[in-house]
């Protein structure tokens, strides 16, 4: 009987529909910016629609919300999946916000077919996934795992000033339980694979086995202002002109390194940022990637090097501060076996696949058996507000999800 089950594709669109109109953009995109009023209203939505289905709610001090359904045995570790509701600022209706909701429709299926399970489920929603207004990215999921301190967390700051500590509270969810310590069986997260090959392939379901490395990085150029017309080329301490060779240079090195090696540069803010003044400050962001740690390390040793070689000729001062390094996970093998089980049960073409973006499952796998599963989306586009998937797709990645937990959860 229980191999019959499947969700209800048309119940989970319309929740992603009218989830993205919180924060909808003009361009049809999502603008959730963490701890924003919109991902305030996104929480609101989210925890409204829980406790309709009977679900438990509790938050954490990172305001991480965890939906609880009830199993036979309360004593058992809940099978736990979910994701993020934030989004970049210019943001898809899918990234982060399927997997929370594919969580919401394996417990309303449940309830539709009075179905219980042994241990309990909690669907979970991970705070600050994108790290787009706070960074680190992954920062609430990391102290629940034990990457970073609470205290660390809840100091960072937007571009305001705003502490993440500061926000929680003002919109309603700096919880009052410790975040970590809270034991799962295991964690399955959906998501939209934000790459090309599944699509490519034909294929429905990624049984995604692990995700690359990444680290962070700030860079300040330090040169000098001054005025745009009297000051003669020679001997100008330009820092923009210094960061934009950088800037070029960092991309190279990625090239070089391709074709697993991605390097970008996300941000770049000028100082004092007017048209006559020769610009003395620059900052910018350094992402870079590689399924390899040694390779990231010898990535950064390289252009740490080519920054001073550039600072130095153009006399400039240059720093670069490392704010993140994710190393490469590999999943549970148990549990990358359950999805690919249930996609073959199901009869969805599969494959194996290691995920190029960064998840809250990261830092998960520290702490708990964990895996992804991944469904295509349009071009492999994501982190732009045409991100866009197949509903067919979507609701199959949440068959696989339901199937997957259900294995776990008895
Ligand atoms: O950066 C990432 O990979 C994720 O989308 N936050
Ligand atoms: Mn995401
Ligand atoms: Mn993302």
């Amino acid at each position: 009987m229980l191999n019959n089950l499947r969700i209800d594709g048309g119940r989970l669109w319309q929740s992603l529909t009218a989830l993205a109109r919180i924060g909808a953009t003009p361009r049809g995109g999502c603008c959730r910016l963490a701890l924003s009023d919109e991902d305030k209203a996104a929480r609101d939505l989210f925890v409204s629609w829980c406790r309709r289905a009977c679900c438990d709610i509790s938050v954490d001090r990172l305001g991480n919300i965890f939906a609880r359904r009830a199993g036979r045995n309360p004593d058992l570790p809940p099978v736990a999946t979910g994701s993020h509701l934030d989004t970049q600022p210019h943001g898809g209706k899918f990234d982060g916000a399927y997997g929370v909701l594919a969580g919401l429709e394996v417990i309303r299926t449940l309830n539709d077919h009075d179905i219980e399970t042994e241990a309990p489920l909690e669907v979970v929603v991970w705070t600050n996934e994108e790290g787009a207004r706070f960074a680190p990215s992954m920062i609430a999921s990391g102290v629940f795992a034990g990457s970073y301190e609470e205290d660390f967390a809840l100091a960072c700051a937007d571009v305001d000033g705003h502490t993440m500590g500061e926000e929680l509270e003002r919109i309603g969810y700096a919880g009052s339980e410790p975040c970590g310590g809270r034991i799962f069986d295991a964690f399955f997260e959906a998501h939209i694979e934000q790459g090309p090959i599944l699509e490519r392939e034909q294929k429905v379901i990624g049984a995604v086995t692990g995700v690359q490395g990444l680290r962070w990085y700030d860079v300040s150029v330090r040169g000098q202002d001054a005025h745009s017309g009297s000051t003669p080329m020679p001997g100008r301490r330009n820092a923009l002109v210094g960061a934009a060779e950088m800037v070029s240079a960092i991309d190279a090195l990625a090239f070089e390194s391709a074709p697993d090696a991605v390097a970008t540069v996300g941000q770049l803010d000028v100082s004092p940022n007017s048209r006559n003044t020769i610009p003395g400050g620059v900052f910018f962001t350094v992402d870079l990637r590689h399924p390899r740690s040694e390779a990231i390390t010898e990535m950064e040793d390289r252009f740490r090097v080519l920054f001073s070689l550039i600072a130095e000729r153009r006399g400039l001062e240059s720093s670069v501060e490392q704010i993140a390094h994710t190393p490469p996970v590999m999943f549970d093998p148990g549990c990358v076996d359950a999805v690919r089980q249930a996609s073959k049960a199901l009869g969805y073409p599969s494959r194996d696949i290691l995920s190029g973006a960064g998840h809250d499952a990261c830092h998960l796998s520290k702490v708990t058996p964990t895996g992804m599963i991944f469904v295509p989306c349009a071009g492999g586009l994501s982190h732009n507000e045409e991100e866009s998937a197949e509903a067919s797709d979507l609701a199959a990645g949440c068959n696989v999800l339901l199937h997957a937990v259900l294995a776990r959860a008895g």
